[in-house]
């Protein structure tokens, strides 16, 4: 402010005038120096002792001068530096000083994620080995899957839940286009593969109620997806972020021509934020077996009073690695049936009513597996 400028102006003066000194006394001692050699021969030899005497002592006065304590000069840049930072809008000037201190202060990432590329080509190479995808995928990640965007603030904790028994082909088919995709959409995520231990009856519903459990003990997620291991969405604008409406994000797959194969279909992939999920008390956990717990989750939500939204046919089309149905994932045709219970046994089978037993959490670099007894009937 005004009445600092003048506190620093008789300082700057001061620095000037020593300043001046410094080149008067290296102009005197030249001109010395040039009077010694060239009247060398006309003096008598008591003054070239005089001169000589002289040329050393201000010699020395100048070495001490050089060997003080200097700080005027920077006394003199910081003035003109906090002159400065007086110009400088108070809201600006607490970034520049963390900035400064090393811990910037991100901007939030823009809601539109900027280096999208749109439609991808998605082909699944059976010669792609584990060390080809670790090389696409790693770069940045935390370990355990984890990654955050590095030069903005995620508006998106975001858990990726895959259920998951004896499919590392197609773990890692996902793995490679996965990551990069999820970067891309600045997403602050973390991918947690949830292994149904042993060769029990699969339950697909169940094991997602598991991701949700375990992933959120390690960070506050607020949006989860729950994804199939063999799908990899064919357009990265398929945002992996939750929306007003549970989310239904595998609308178009391949395996059934590129469209819905039934009006009310809520498989594959869908992304449901921590509200919708906890309102429909998470998916039922008496599904065994292959079948119906998808439609079981569409009802959850339409019986909440929720919609479902959907991406356009474009970009909601998914690629499956094609494979066989599994063993212990046989069709159940008891599962279907179940359906029309769904209204009455939702607020008790659920989330509220998940019991399991944790085996071991590993850590690799892309992904975090969670290994877990479900107890299957058989
Ligand atoms: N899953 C496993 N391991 C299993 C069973 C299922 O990891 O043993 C997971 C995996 O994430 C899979 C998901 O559960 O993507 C769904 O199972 P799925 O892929 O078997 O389901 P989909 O609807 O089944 O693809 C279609 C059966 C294919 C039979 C084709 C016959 N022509
Ligand atoms: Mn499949």
């Amino acid at each position: 402010m005004p009445s600092d400028q003048e506190d620093r102006k008789p300082n700057n003066k001061l620095a000037d005038w020593r300043d001046s000194c410094l080149l008067s006394s290296f102009a005197l001692l030249l001109f010395l120096f040039r009077c010694l050699i060239y009247f060398r021969a006309k003096m008598n030899r008591l003054l070239r002792i005089i001169l000589i005497v002289v040329l050393l002592a201000v010699s020395f006065m100048l070495a001490v001068w050089l060997n003080n304590d200097h700080s005027y000069t920077h006394d003199h840049r910081y003035a003109e530096l906090s002159l400065m930072a007086d110009m400088i809008p108070e809201e600006q000037k607490e970034s520049i000083v963390s900035k400064f201190n090393g811990s910037s202060p991100l901007p939030p990432c823009p809601p539109t994620p900027p280096g999208l590329v749109g439609p991808l080509r998605i082909e699944f190479e059976w010669s792609r080995s584990m060390s080809d995808v670790r090389k696409a995928s790693r770069e940045n990640l935390q370990g355990g899957g984890r990654y955050k965007p590095l030069d903005c603030i995620s508006q998106h904790k975001v858990a990726i839940i895959i259920p998951y028994r004896n499919r590392k082909d197609h773990l890692k088919h996902w793995l490679y286009y996965l990551h990069p995709i999820l970067k891309r959409q600045q997403v602050d995520y973390g991918v947690y593969v949830i292994n149904q231990h042993g060769e029990g009856t699969f339950n697909r519903a169940k094991l997602l109620n598991v991701g949700y459990v375990e992933s959120l003990k390690e960070y506050a997620y607020d949006c989860f997806v729950f994804s199939d291991v063999d799908l990899v969405p064919m357009d990265d604008r398929n945002l992996y972020r939750c929306h007003g409406e549970p989310r239904h994000m595998a609308s178009a797959m391949d395996k059934f021509g590129f469209q819905m194969p039934y009006t009310n279909y809520f498989g594959g992939v869908v992304a449901l934020s921590r509200e919708q999920y906890m309102r429909i008390n998470g998916f039922p956990n008496n599904y065994w077996g292959w079948g119906a717990e998808d439609d079981d989750m569409h009802k959850r939500i339409t019986l909440k009073g929720m919609a479902v939204s959907r991406p356009d046919s474009r970009v909601g089309m998914y690629k499956m690695v094609r494979h066989l149905r599994d063993t212990h994932n046989e069709v159940n045709p008891q599962n279907p049936g179940q359906l029309h219970n769904t209204a009455r046994t939702m607020d008790t089978d659920g989330i509220n009513s998940l019991i399991y037993s944790l085996i071991k959490i590993e850590k690799d670099e892309l992904y975090t597996m969670i290994d877990v007894d479900i107890h299957a009937p058989n």
